[in-house]
């Protein structure tokens, strides 16, 4: 980006935001009226609400932000406010209809794109510099198309949604990759669209470790459900025993068993359990417990980070695993191309220097860590993208699923969630402390 030419850099923005609203369009256009304005599960708002919520935020940062216009619709910001109304409650609101909210969302398009052809990307002025703002909003955007796209995972009905399948797996040389340990440089100052919580890079030393090749899979995840997991103290903290026993969880969810065999919806297919694919749509006690059982446990964020990231022969810290350019089809499973994860070993060229394979892309991975700001953290530019969050309440999720665009999917991107939480598309893969004589090979 910072290379670019500023009609360079207006070309890219311009076509980022066309690419994140032709997806939101999809997602909303896949379904009928009732579907647009319905609550399909109290933990998610009606689309129409996630539709005009997007127009809403480019009005305010854009349009009357950066832009310095006239607001076009002062009167609904409440009504689109996250913080006001949670989700369960949105259903009730006087929402604009999916015909004015269409309407709404073009005219702010419409604004937003006179805006760029007239803005100078002024290095004084923080907002616009290499077009941060433009940037964080079309983020903003994808972040919620990924979220329309669990809505549609908790959609019953006909199946609207479809893509071809992504690329078959392989058999891998080796379960486990031997992670030396070391300093490293985490989070970012650098790239010019990271939010403020992946910010500034920091040194942070990591302790050798051991972790999963490839995210834990089906095949693996049922060994667990099959040998009587959920029913076993032992896995689990105490606050995922009592999660798992208040909310009866017995398996993934939109898992199912009929006659001794695995089933599960996808996008309202109902279809027999790929074995090979990451196992997705568990909470992090789900995990954490699965984890234990196996003889290991989660990786902390710094881990993650460190695998993802560390180059060990230059001990420089990469953007991605497998380098420094931006993710390629051949790279990673993302930007709902085939609306599923990879079975393992899909990716051998998004490997990490060290041989840890499908760390962007495919699901959403869980990590031991708490949501916590990074050593000199500033809010910015507002308080409730990140700082609100921060503390014991939320786990820290990394590397993006088959749902998130490449915009977001960066190296350094954090997510965050509660940790009961199984709409979402994560999973999760397992680590360890090395034994005596691994450390000493
Ligand atoms: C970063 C995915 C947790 O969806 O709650 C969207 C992103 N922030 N609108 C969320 C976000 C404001 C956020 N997550
Ligand atoms: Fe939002």
């Amino acid at each position: 980006l910072s290379d670019l030419s500023p009609e360079g850099l207006r070309a890219f923005v311009g076509e980022q935001l066309e690419r994140s609203r032709a997806r939101t369009v999809q997602l909303t256009d896949a379904v009928d009226t009732d579907d647009l304005v319905r609550q399909h599960s109290k933990l998610m708002s009606p689309l129409v609400w996630d539709y005009a919520h997007i127009g809403n935020q480019e009005e305010l940062w854009l349009v009357r932000d950066v832009g310095g216009r006239e607001p076009l619709r002062q009167d609904i910001d409440e009504l689109y406010d996250a913080f006001q109304h949670p989700r369960a409650d949105r259903p009730s609101l006087p929402l604009l209809g999916p015909a004015e909210t269409r309407t709404y969302v073009t005219e702010v398009r419409d604004k937003v794109l006179d805006v760029l052809d007239h803005v100078k990307f002024d290095a004084g002025r923080e907002l616009v510099d290499n077009a941060f703002a433009f940037g964080m909003i079309t983020q903003h955007e994808q972040q919620h198309d990924e979220t329309m796209l669990a809505t549609h995972q908790l959609r019953e009905g006909a199946p609207v949604l479809d893509a071809p399948p992504p690329p078959t797996g392989r058999s891998l040389s080796s379960a486990e990759v031997f992670v030396p340990g070391g300093v490293f440089e985490m989070g970012t100052s650098i790239e010019p669209w990271a939010l403020d919580n992946e910010r500034p890079a920091h040194g942070v030393h990591v302790k050798p470790y051991v972790i999963d090749t490839v995210p834990v899979t089906n095949g693996d995840y049922l060994r667990f459900v099959l040998g009587g997991g959920y029913e076993d103290p032992r896995w689990w903290s105490e606050a995922g025993w009592a999660h798992v026993q208040k909310a009866s969880l017995v398996a993934p969810r939109f898992w199912s068993q009929v006659d001794g065999e695995w089933w599960r919806v996808r996008f309202a297919h109902q279809e027999l359990l790929p074995l090979d694919e990451p196992v997705m749509h568990v909470c992090f006690y789900e995990a954490e417990a699965y984890a234990k059982w196996a003889g290991k446990r989660l990786p902390t964020e710094e881990e993650w980070e460190f695998a993802a990231r560390f180059d060990p022969s230059t001990g420089r810290t990469r953007r991605f695993p497998w380098g420094d350019e931006s993710p390629g089809p051949q790279h990673a499973n993302l930007g709902q191309r085939h609306l599923r994860p990879a079975p393992a070993g899909a990716y051998p060229a998004g490997a990490s220097p060290l041989g840890v394979e499908q760390l962007i892309g495919d699901v959403w991975e869980w990590t031991s860590s708490d949501f916590r700001p990074y050593p000199g953290f500033r809010a910015w530019p507002y308080d409730e993208y990140s700082l609100v969050f921060f503390g014991p309440d939320y786990k820290v999720l990394r590397g993006g699923s088959f749902g998130t665009d490449e915009v977001v999917a960066r190296g350094t991107f954090r997510n965050w969630d509660y940790p009961i939480r199984r709409q979402i598309f994560a999973g999760f893969r397992c680590a360890r402390d090395p034994r005596p004589e691994e450390l000493h090979a």
